[in-house]
């Protein structure tokens, strides 16, 4: 670890482990979280199993893209949960997740569909959805990973930014406890609430919905117009299309 690291307090692990209903293993090093927690559901681990790493050196993204962070400069963990929803609702996860992290950090965070949250319009959380079935149970990987503490020059790509940048200070323990209290709510909340109550609480903290978007889809075709809102399962409606969040390369604000 750099000096750098050295400097930034590590997560308290005892707080973690006893936080009631959450099963929290922190790790001081490892690749990815994501398939660290997958195999802990292939293991049978029980839903809210908790996987948080002090360093990730290979953190993923979406389709294959990285995720870059010091040690002990942010979060990278993963949550294992199987909700007991239709799969219609388990489109929902990220974007709940989205809105837990948004709520955790504050007021000025919105969410950008359909999974990173913001702060200034700059990218402060990512966030990646896997599926991992075993046998005949299905469970989801949601992981995220927050920039809390980074530096200017630390940060990876000019789009993102931190939450110290942005003159927000709180330690990653507490940020941590709050996102996984706050997302147990939300997922609680897609037994429960109508698809207008759902649409409505992400709707609240929604940077997207009435921008102008660019969507770039896998196939190379770039979707372009008003992002008007998002149905019932999650989907980004432009144009009178309705926009699946894994059919997604890219989606600009412009
Ligand atoms: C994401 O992908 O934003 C999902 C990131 C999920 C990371 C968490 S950390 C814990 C868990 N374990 C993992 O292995 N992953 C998850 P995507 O939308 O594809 O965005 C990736 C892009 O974001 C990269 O290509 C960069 O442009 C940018 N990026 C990389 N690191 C960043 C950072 N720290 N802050 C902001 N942007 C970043």
């Amino acid at each position: 670890m750099s000096s750098a690291a050295d400097a930034r307090p590590p997560l308290d692990r005892s707080a973690l482990a006893g936080l009631p209903g959450f099963s929290v293993e922190v790790l001081d090093e490892t690749a990815s979280t994501n398939a660290v927690c997958a195999d802990r559901a292939r293991e049978g681990a029980p839903e809210w199993t908790v996987v948080v790493a002090e360093h990730q050196t290979a953190g993923r993204g979406r389709l294959d893209r990285s995720w870059e962070l010091p040690a002990r400069s942010g979060l990278a963990f993963s949550v294992l949960v199987r909700p007991h929803v239709s799969p219609a609702r388990w489109g929902w996860l990220s974007l709940v997740a989205g809105l837990a992290v948004a709520e955790a950090i504050g007021p000025d965070a919105t969410v950008k569909w359909p999974n990173d949250v913001l702060l200034g319009g700059r990218k402060v959380c990512g966030i990646l959805s896997e599926l991992v079935t075993t046998g005949s149970t299905t469970g989801a990987i949601l992981g995220i990973g927050i920039n809390v503490d980074l530096t200017s020059d630390e940060l990876p790509v000019p789009t993102a930014t931190s939450l110290a940048l942005a003159g927000i200070t709180i330690s990653r323990t507490v940020l941590l406890t709050s996102v996984l209290l706050r997302l147990r709510h939300r997922i609680a909340e897609l037994s429960t609430f109508s698809e207008a109550d759902l649409i409505r609480a992400y709707a609240a903290r929604s940077a997207t919905i009435g921008s102008a978007v660019s969507v770039s889809m896998p196939d190379g075709s770039v979707i372009e117009g008003l992002a008007e809102g998002i149905d019932g399962d999650g989907r980004l409606l432009v144009g009178g299309r309705a926009i699946n969040a894994g059919d997604v390369v890219h989606a600009r604000l412009t």
